[in-house]
C-alpha cells in the first residue's frame, strides 16, 4: 500500500497542541471499577495503558463532587487520593505513547440517596422524577424525585467543575471534555423535558445554556480553550430524556460554543436509531455544519464507516466505545482490517480483571 492509499483515519491529526498518532478515539465508558473512596487502582492504570495506542484515550465520567456521583464505583477528581490515582493513569498512558483527556462529570438527578453524602436528595435544575431505577450498591432501585437547584447554588456548582478541572491539571491529563451529554446534570439544564425553571437558568434557549456555559468559561480559565471539548447527544433519550425541539437547542448550543474555539466538539448520535423518542427527530450530524472547529462523531460506527466518515468530512476523528472495551489494540486491528474480539456485555459494569483487562491482544 502507498502512503496515498492509507486512509485518513489512520493518520495523524494536529488537535490543538497537541498531535494524535491517528483519528481514532477511545469514547468515556463508565465501567465502575474504581477501588475504595472511588480512587482510580492498578487495575484502572492497566485498562488504560492497554489502550494507549488510541489517536487519545477520554476518560470514562470522573464526578467533579461526591454530589456528582450517580452509581458505584465510578471515580471521583474531587480527592487528593483520587488526583494521585488518577496520576498512575496518565502517567503509563505517556509512558506508552498515549494522550489522555478526563471526562468533568456530574450525574445531576440520575442518582439515589444511598449514593451521595448523609443520604441527601439528588439535585437538578428541576423536581422532575426520571422515569425508571438507579444503579445502586444493593442494586436497582427506583429513582426518587430530585431536589431543585435554588438560583444561589448554581454558582457553587460551577465552581466544583473549576476545581476539578484544577486537579485534572495536577493529575496529569492533557485536557478535559465537558460532559454535557446523555441525561446528566448539564444536559438536564439544556432540555425542555428537565428544565423547568423560571430564572435565569431556564425558560428561553440562553437561558437553558447558560449553566453550560458558565461550567466551560470556567474550565477554559483554567486549561486554555486548545485543551478543552464538549460532548453532546442531541438526539439521545436514555436517562428518560426529550426536548420539544432538539434542533434548535443543540444547534443553538453549538453556535455559542464556537465563542470559545474549544479544542472539539464530540456529538454521539446515540438515539439516532430510535428517533422521535427525545423529541423530534433531526440528523444529528447537521452540527457539523453549524460547528466550526474540529467535529469528533461516535455511535456505532464500525472501521468502514469511521474510514468513511472522515474521508468524506463528515468528521474530523471516530470515538469508538464496545469495539474499544474488547479490543484493546483496535486501532492495530482496523489498520489490518484484522478480526475483533467480541464484547461481553455482563462485564460492562462493575467486577474485576475479567472483560476488562485480559480481552487478547492480537499476538496473543
Ligand atoms: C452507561 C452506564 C452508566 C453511565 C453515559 C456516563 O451514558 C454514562 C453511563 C453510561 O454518559
Amino acid at each position: 500500500m502507498t502512503n496515498a492509499q492509507i486512509p485518513d483515519l489512520f493518520s495523524p491529526f494536529s488537535l490543538g497542541p497537541l498531535m494524535l498518532k491517528n483519528r481514532m478515539i477511545m469514547a468515556p465508558l463508565t465501567r465502575n471499577r474504581a477501588g475504595p473512596g472511588n480512587v482510580p487502582q492498578a487495575l484502572n492504570v492497566e485498562y488504560y495503558a492497554q489502550r494507549a495506542s488510541a489517536g487519545l484515550i477520554i476518560s470514562e465520567g470522573a464526578q467533579v463532587s461526591p454530589v456528582g456521583q450517580g452509581y458505584p464505583a465510578t471515580p471521583g477528581i474531587h480527592s487528593a487520593e483520587q488526583i494521585e490515582g488518577w496520576q498512575q493513569v496518565t502517567a503509563a498512558v505517556h509512558e506508552r505513547g498515549g494522550l489522555i483527556f478526563l471526562q468533568l462529570w456530574h450525574v445531576g438527578r440520575i442518582s439515589h440517596p444511598s449514593l451521595l453524602p448523609q443520604g441527601i436528595l439528588p439535585v437538578a435544575p428541576s423536581a422532575v422524577l426520571p422515569a425508571g431505577e438507579a444503579f445502586t450498591e444493593e442494586g436497582m432501585k427506583p429513582f426518587v424525585m430530585p431536589r431543585s437547584l435554588a438560583s444561589d447554588e448554581i454558582a457553587g456548582i460551577i465552581e466544583e467543575y473549576r476545581q476539578a478541572a484544577r486537579n485534572a491539571q495536577q493529575a496529569g491529563f492533557d485536557g478535559v471534555e465537558i460532559h454535557a451529554a446523555n441525561g446528566y446534570l448539564i444536559d438536564q439544564f439544556l432540555r425542555d423535558g428537565t428544565n423547568l425553571r423560571n430564572d435565569r437558568y431556564g425558560g428561553g434557549l440562553e437561558n437553558r445554556c447558560r449553566f453550560l456555559l458558565e461550567v466551560t468559561e470556567a474550565v477554559v480559565e483554567v486549561w486554555g480553550a486548545d485543551r478543552v471539548g464538549v460532548r453532546l447527544s442531541p438526539v439521545q433519550p436514555f436517562n428518560d430524556m426529550r426536548d420539544s425541539n432538539p434542533q434548535a437547542l443543540f444547534s443553538y448550543v453549538a453556535a455559542a460554543l464556537n465563542a470559545f474555539d474549544l479544542v472539539y466538539l464530540h456529538v454521539t448520535e446515540m438515539g439516532r436509531d430510535a428517533p422521535g423518542l427525545a423529541g423530534p427527530f433531526f440528523e444529528p450530524g447537521l452540527l457539523r455544519g453549524v460547528w466550526k472547529g474540529i467535529y469528533m462523531t461516535n455511535s456505532g460506527y464500525d472501521r468502514q464507516r469511521a474510514i468513511a466518515a472522515v474521508a468524506e468530512g463528515d468528521a474530523d476523528l471516530v470515538a469508538f466505545g464496545v469495539p474499544f472495551i474488547a479490543n484493546p489494540d483496535l486501532v492495530e486491528r482496523f489498520r489490518r482490517d484484522a478480526p475483533l474480539n467480541l464484547a461481553d456485555p455482563d462485564s460492562f459494569y462493575g467486577g474485576g480483571a475479567q472483560g476488562y483487562t485480559d480481552y487478547p491482544f492480537l499476538e496473543d
